[in-house]
Formats: C-alpha cells, structure tokens, sequence
C-alpha cells in the first residue's frame, strides 16, 4: 500500500505514527504542499480534495482523512489497541480526540496558513481555489491555542495521558498539534505549564514519534 504523505505537516504526521505503533509498512510517497503538488493534475487523480494523508490500498481503495485511515488499522490490526477496547473507553476516546483536533489542531493550522507569506492566496487547504489568507485569523489562533495548551495541562495534571491512563490516538493527536504549533505556528509549550511538558517528554520519548 501506498501513503501520500508530507513530511512537515501535522494530519500526515498522525497517520504515520499511528502506523508505526501498529508496525505497519507502506511505500511512502513525499508530496511537497507548499510547492503544490498536491493540486497538481496527477494527485487530483489520486484524491480530488488534494489533501494529505491519503492513503491507496493494494486493491486500489482510497482512504483520506487521517482519523479514518487510522480507523481503518485498528480494525485490520487491533492490537496494540489505540481507539479504545469497550463502548465507554472507544467514545472517550473519540471524544477527546475530537476536543485535542477542534481547539487545538485547527487553531495551529489557522495561525500557521493564515501568516505564512506562501500561502498568501491559499488561506485554505487542498482543491478550494484562490482564498486569501486573513492575517487577523493568525493573531485569534494564537490566543485560542495557548487556551488549548492551559486546558490540556490541566487536563494532564489529572491523567497520564490525553484521553486518559493508556495511550491512544489522542496522545498522537495532541502530539502532533503541539509539535505543528511549537514550528509552524512558532507557540511553543509555555513556561509553567508543567503537566503538558511531562506529557510532551513521556509521548515524544516513544519510536514512532520519530516516523
Ligand atoms: N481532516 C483532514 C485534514 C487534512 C489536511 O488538511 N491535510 C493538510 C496537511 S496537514 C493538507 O493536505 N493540506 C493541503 C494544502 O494545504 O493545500 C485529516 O484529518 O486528514
């Protein structure tokens, strides 16, 4: 199977890691955003929304969007589990990945599409057309997303992880929104937020944060 992968972006990053944790191999294809590859012709004919992850099966099916992607691995390879094992612990799950994904992973992609001077004319992501970037967006990102850090560290002084005792897909997540934030968004974790950065360290200590 084949990934459509960027090396730099966050949604990308999450299928991969998630990948590495279940010890999935692929062939892994480099797809450059911001030189646009990914509107070229010959991509638009792998997913005609443009965007990464994309992932194609040996059998020809195509899966975008990062959570389905990973979705579709627990299910073929359940173990080590990561979306959760019961009804409860699969919702929380769910749930808290959404939170990690709404305040915080949209916010650092907010700041970050709507300050760099590339991306003037692509405001949004993927096969939209010409959006003007909206400098004011970047400047409410920031605010939202240092929000999102204070609300995960006091969410970590409670547990272990993102959505609870065990690692899981929202750890990932949350991984790749701070990691995005700290470069691309240039908001690293802030000082005092003592219970985030113990998480950080714990998470990013894992192998397949390196994938
Ligand atoms: N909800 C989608 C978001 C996919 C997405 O926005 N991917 C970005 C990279 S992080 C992308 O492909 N951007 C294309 C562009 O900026 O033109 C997912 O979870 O996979």
């Amino acid at each position: 199977m084949k990934l459509y992968d960027n090396q730099h972006a966050p949604n990308p990053r999450r299928a991969r890691i998630f990948m590495a944790e279940k010890g999935i191999s692929y062939d892994n294809i480099q797809v450059d955003i911001v030189a646009a590859e990914n509107l070229s012709v010959d991509f638009l004919g792998v997913n005609p929304r443009g965007v990464l992850p994309t992932l194609v099966l040996d059998d020809g099916t195509i899966l975008d969007e990062s959570t389905a992607i990973c979705r579709y691995f627990e299910e073929i390879k359940p173990e080590p589990v990561l979306m959760g094992t019961d009804p409860i612990s699969k919702a929380k799950i769910e749930s808290r990945q959404r939170h990690i994904e709404f305040d915080g992973l949209l916010r650092a992609q907010e700041v970050f599409r709507n300050s760099y001077r590339g991306f003037a004319k692509r405001g949004l992501g993927g096969n939209v057309g010409e959006v003007a970037a909206i400098p004011e967006l970047a400047e409410r990102g920031k605010l939202l997303l240092v929000q999102f850090y204070r609300d995960l560290n006091n969410y970590l002084a409670r547990f272990e992880y993102a959505a609870g005792e065990l690692f899981s897909i929202a750890d990932i997540t949350a991984l790749c929104t701070i990691d995005f934030g700290s470069t691309a968004a240039r908001l690293p974790i802030p000082d005092g937020l003592k219970d985030l950065k113990r998480w950080h360290s714990l998470v990013k200590a894992r192998p397949s944060a390196k994938a």
